[in-house]
Order: C-alpha cells, then structure tokens, then sequence
C-alpha cells in the first residue's frame, strides 16, 4: 500500500493557514511576532517586562502556548496585558490553524501588537509558520553557549536573537563571543540583543526593537 505523504499535507495546510492568518493581520494593521526558545529561557519574563514598558503605548495582544496550565497567560494578564492561553496537551509546538482558532475570538483591528509565545521546544516550533511579521528566538545564558550551532534551524528561521539573563554571566561558564560566532554561523546578519529581565539591562534597546516592527507594520517612520 502506498504511504500517505502526510508529512506534506499537514505542512501543507498549516502553510496555506499561515498566509491567511498573515493575510488577516496585514488588513488589520496588526504586528504579530512569534517567539521561540527552549523552557524557561525567559519569554513570559520578557514579556511581563515589555507589559510594563509598552503597554501603555500600543495595545498588546498575547497568545500563549503551553502544554499544559493557564500560568503564563495569568501572569500575563497580571501584567495588564489581554492574554489568551492555547493548551496543547502534548503537542510540541503551536501551528498556524490555533493561531487562527483564537485569531477568530478577536477583533485583530483592536490590537497592535499580537506577541506569540511558543512552546519551550528548538526543534519543532521552528517548521511551523503562524501568520507572523517576525520571528524572535530567546536564548538564556543558562542553556550554554552551543545552543545556536546545535539549533540551527530556531536560529535561521529567526529576525532577532535575544540573549536572556545575562545578569547571570559572571557565575556562569558562558562564552558571549562563542555564542555570537555561532548565531552568525547559522545567520550571518542575524542582530543579537543582551537582556535580564531581572536588572532590566537590555530591556530599552528589545523595545525599541518591538516599536519599530510596529511601526513598520503600520506604515508609519520610525522614531529617529
Ligand atoms: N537571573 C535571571 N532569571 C531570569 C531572567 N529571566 C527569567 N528568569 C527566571 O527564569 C525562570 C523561567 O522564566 P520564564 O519567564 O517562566 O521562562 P519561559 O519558560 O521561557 O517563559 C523564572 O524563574 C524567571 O524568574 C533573567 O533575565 N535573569
Ligand atoms: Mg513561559
């Protein structure tokens, strides 16, 4: 019996569904920005921080991916940002068909910045289009500093890469320089931002990154 090429099917739909999700945000002027790291590198951290500094400037969507509980998009809401939580109950990454199922819940015109968490994974999140304007992968100084070059596709597939927790490099044997080496291995122009989002060193430069793609997004010039 022939094998079903399933593989390509279910890429297949998540594609076409990505193009009509990213389709949908171009209309409503909406900057949706997917980001991807492994667990407890520090997204819903940096997103608790960027709450606190924009989100009285635009106005912030988030949809959260887990496996399992609610605790990332309370958190988020604590912050002060409206947050829809995805459980996927096993499933290792979002896809572009969830993104579309809570898209719907929405006005997207209400929004102007719809922030994806991802599922803590490297590998499967990255075959998976949603729709976004741009890709951001969060590394922490915890991880080691190997991760780029044995994650390729996180690292190429990505806009910007975010090295997290950098408040913890002098207790830890993490080579910044290597690390770098290796994220421009894998994507030579790729720009890197230094954060902790418990000092908030970094924090100013990650948001002016984010108001730019908002920016763009909705036509208008950056701030110079
Ligand atoms: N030292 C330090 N800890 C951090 C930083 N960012 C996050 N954390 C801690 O790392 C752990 C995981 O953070 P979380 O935001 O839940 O990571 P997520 O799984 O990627 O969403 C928590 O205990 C955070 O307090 C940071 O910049 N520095
Ligand atoms: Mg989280």
């Amino acid at each position: 019996m022939a094998k079903l090429p399933l593989g390509r099917n279910v890429r297949g739909r998540n594609d076409e569904t990505a193009a009509e999700n990213r389709r949908r945000f171009a209309e409503a002027r909406l900057c949706a920005v997917n980001l991807l790291s492994s667990p407890g590198s520090g997204k819903t951290s940096l997103l608790e921080r960027t709450a606190e500094r924009m989100k009285d400037r635009w106005r912030i969507l988030v949809i959260d991916g887990d496996v399992e509980t609610e605790r990332d998009a309370q958190r988020l809401r604590a912050a002060g940002l409206e947050a829809i939580q995805i459980q996927t109950h096993g499933a290792c990454h979002l896809n572009a068909m969830m993104i579309a199922e809570q898209v719907a819940t929405v006005d997207p015109a209400a929004f102007d910045l719809l922030l994806i968490e991802n599922i803590g994974n490297l590998v499967c999140p990255s075959n998976y289009d949603l729709g976004e304007s741009s890709r951001v992968v969060v590394a922490s100084t915890t991880e080691g500093d190997d991760k780029p070059i044995k994650y390729p596709e996180a690292y190429h597939t990505a806009d910007l890469c975010v090295l997290n927790k950098v408040d913890l490099l002098p207790y830890l044997p993490f080579d910044v320089a290597a690390f770098e080496a290796g994220v421009r291995r894998v994507k030579a122009d790729m720009p890197v931002l230094h954060t902790s989002c418990t000092t908030g060193a970094g924090l100013e430069a990650w948001c002016a990154w984010l108001d730019g793609q908002v920016r763009a997004t909705r036509g208008e010039p950056g701030k110079s």
